[in-house]
């Protein structure tokens, strides 16, 4: 009955499949993926495929997750009926921006599937979750995959835009909870300012970063146990 969190796998399938192994998930288990599964890495399309198989498991929407929905059901419609007016401005610049943040992998790998299994994900996505609170052992998390926006002492996750959830960052030197852990994703913990042990989780302030930047040279893939506090690493990337 334990509760792990993952996040920014960013089709590091490998690191995925190595971090699994590691906690030896169970089927009473219940492992939450606070997004950025897609994009960057080689295999985006495969650790969605498994984490839609697997039925312990929790996903949130990250912003890539965002990006990918507005651009592969474009893309889709594009492929049977192509129309250069509907490419308009905004689309466009949806499409570049996908692009400049590592879109390639992923519309790779979407390519590469039937119909079925292109609707299988982009439907899947639209079932993710924005935020989960959960409670393991009487201590409350609240789970995003960003932040909460412009936090404000008094702010609730139901004040917040999906915006500010997905994109925005947290400011870790400001306790946001004090009777609840905030654990996000997105911002790698190498980013942190004076964070003594970059690319592995961090803690302070009630917060609980778990972005070890699979997809930068020298990160990894990490899950926490929010029960027993154990941390699982996969190897550091290479690349
Ligand atoms: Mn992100």
């Amino acid at each position: 009955m334990a509760t792990y969190v993952m996040s920014d796998i960013h089709g590091e399938y490998e690191k995925f499949m190595e971090v699994l192994e590691k906690i030896n998930l169970s089927d009473s288990d219940t492992l939450y993926v606070l997004g950025d599964i897609l994009d960057r890495g080689p295999h985006p399309i495969q650790v969605m495929q498994k984490l839609i198989s697997m039925e312990n498991a929790v996903c949130l929407v990250g912003n890539h997750e965002l990006m990918a929905l507005d651009c592969l059901e474009f893309l889709q419609k594009e492929i049977t009926n192509f129309s250069i007016e509907k490419l308009d401005k905004d689309m466009l610049e949806k499409l570049v921006s996908w692009l400049h943040n590592g879109a390639k992998t992923t519309i790779d790998g979407f390519r590469k599937l039937d119909k079925h299994k292109r609707r299988d994900i982009t439907e899947s996505i639209k079932e993710f979750s924005v935020y989960e609170e959960v409670n393991v052992n009487g201590s409350e998390y609240l789970l995003v995959h960003g932040g909460m926006g412009d936090f404000y002492p008094g702010k609730t996750i139901e004040d917040c835009t999906l915006h500010d959830v997905v994109w925005s960052r947290v400011d870790y030197f400001i306790k946001y909870f004090d009777d609840k852990y905030l654990v996000t994703g997105h911002t790698p913990t190498q980013y942190i300012e004076d964070n003594p042990d970059p690319g592995f989780i961090y803690r302070a302030n009630n917060h609980i970063a778990i972005d070890c930047g699979a997809h930068l040279r020298g990160g990894r893939l990490a899950a926490l146990c929010l029960d027993t506090g154990e941390e699982f690493y996969s190897a550091a990337n290479k690349k």
